[in-house]
């Protein structure tokens, strides 16, 4: 793989979020290139100073001022990239941002692709893939554990985990391979026992590590809750309600929600997302309907569904249909507006709820309940620890499942009596994939898919 030669520029920060903009570039002509657009009103010349210092002054466009910024330049290899690299920290407004960009691009730089900061360090060999991936996920996360997860990842927590199963896994090979050298030297019954139990409790620590990256996955998209309900019950006011915004209309009017509304919430530092659907009835209305059947579609892909219904009201044959249609997916059962008298002689709803809660969406009564119940459920009574919760991409969870059924199968093989052969070559498989998890044999290939995930800047 070839480390690239020219310099790549791109603005590093959301633009307009926050007083300050960043625009980054890299690579061996980075320093020489900011020279041409920066004034220093002491005279600093950039190529003359320091590694890692700071530098007040102009950004201009011939004689034209465009920012004061202030310019960090910090030299190879000690930098995110192992290249040269300067910051032009300046006003965070689109206009000077895209204009410094500019004047980099004209004087010799190329714009970077989404990412390919970080495939610098990568291909410089600062950082190794693990690393990379959490980079990505720190620039994703939505919510303060995903991004805590993230950083933990990043700082290699992941790679020691995958380091140690990588080491046990060769010293067992090692081991293995004395006795095929010497096959008259006989295995002790003893080291055979020894063995078993190695591989065993390896298949458990991979089994363990890939349980632990579900969770992860929990925390990077996130699962769907679905409100469904008949009409005017209060789904859109409970949408409203959990999401702390005034995101969808509330009307006294059934069928006032036509469409799906989808948005992320929090609970508990884990994100969600919570999808509002059009209350489900019989109607002839054209643009009613379609919106029905994207609430259909909704209940399709819900991990988890809010049912809610109108205590206040007696139970109607829309509620039971309903109801009746929705076995087999998990549901919590929501007896909305218990700020009101509860209709009387109501029948029971027949129905399997995991939780059942008693709520006022309009005035926020029950929904700390429900917010525990939902946690609650989705992790199986206890949220995972915080410690405990790694971040799994589909093609490394992938390698950790191949490497756990090599194992099972040296497993099988030793307790039915396999050559050692075939057993060491199930421990060499498993081991192969535990240094691709390490980065290691990463291919060109894999590489691509996972910059192309990246934004701009990183
Ligand atoms: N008293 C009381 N009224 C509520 C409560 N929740 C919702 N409402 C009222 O019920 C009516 C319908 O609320 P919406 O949230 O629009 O109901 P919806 O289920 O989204 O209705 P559609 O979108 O038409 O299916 C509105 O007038 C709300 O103010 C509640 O907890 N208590
Ligand atoms: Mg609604």
């Amino acid at each position: 793989m070839l480390v690239p030669d020219d310099t790549i520029a791109a603005i590093s920060t959301p633009i307009g979020e926050g007083g300050i903009g960043i625009v980054r570039a890299s690579g061996p002509h980075a320093i020489a290139i900011a020279e041409k657009i920066f004034f220093s009103p002491a005279g600093i010349r950039l190529a003359a100073v320091a590694s890692h210092t700071l530098h007040y002054g102009f950004i201009v466009d011939g004689n034209q001022r465009i920012d004061e910024v202030l310019v960090a330049v910090m030299r190879a290899p000690r930098t995110y990239t192992r290249e040269d690299i300067v910051e032009i920290n300046c006003h965070s407004g689109i206009v000077p941002l895209r204009w410094i960009l500019n004047l980099l691009l004209q004087y010799g730089a190329r714009l970077a692709e989404p990412g390919e900061f970080t495939k610098r360090a990568f291909l410089n060999g600062r950082i190794n893939l693990n690393q990379v991936k959490a980079v990505l996920d720190v620039v994703k996360a939505k919510t303060e554990l995903g991004l805590e997860t993230a950083i933990s990842h990043l700082t290699g927590r992941f790679s020691a985990l995958i380091a140690s199963v990588k080491d046990e896994l060769s010293r067992l090979l090692a081991q293995i391979e004395v006795e095929i050298d010497f096959p008259d030297a006989d295995i002790e019954p003893g080291s055979q026992q020894e063995l078993l139990d190695s591989l065993i409790s390896l298949h458990n620590r991979i089994e363990e590590m890939i349980a632990r990256g579900k969770e992860g996955k929990i925390l990077r998209q996130g699962l769907a809750i679905v409100i469904l309900g008949k009409t005017n019950v209060g789904k859109s006011t409970l949408f409203n309600a959990l999401l702390q915004e005034e995101r969808a209309i509330v009307t006294p009017i059934p069928g006032t929600t036509r469409d799906t509304l989808e948005e992320t919430i929090a609970i508990d530092g884990i994100p969600f997302r919570l999808i509002d659907t059009a209350g489900l009835r019989c109607s002839d209305d054209v643009v009613e309907q379609a919106g029905i059947e994207r609430t259909k579609r909704a209940k399709e892909i819900a991990d988890l569904i809010l049912f809610v219904i109108d205590r206040s009201l007696p139970i109607t044959a829309d509620d039971q249909h309903l109801a009746a249609d929705l076995t087999g997916k998990r549901v919590i059962l929501l007896q909305n507006k218990s700020d009101l008298p509860a209709a009387t002689n109501n029948i029971e709803l027949d129905g399997k709820w995991e939780k059942v809660y008693a709520i006022s969406a309009q005035n926020g009564t029950g929904l700390t309940a429900l917010k525990k119940g939902i946690i609650d459920l989705c992790f199986s009574g206890a949220i995972p620890e915080r410690s405990g919760i790694l971040l799994l991409n589909t093609w490394e969870e992938d390698l950790l499942r191949h490497a756990a059924r090599a194992i099972s199968r040296a497993i099988e093989g030793l307790q039915t009596g396999y050559s050692i052969d075939m057993i060491s070559e199930e421990i060499r498989t498993a081991y192969l994939a535990s240094t691709q998890l390490q980065g290691i044999d990463a291919t060109e290939e894999l590489l691509d898919r996972i910059f192309a995930d990246f934004c701009i800047g990183k």
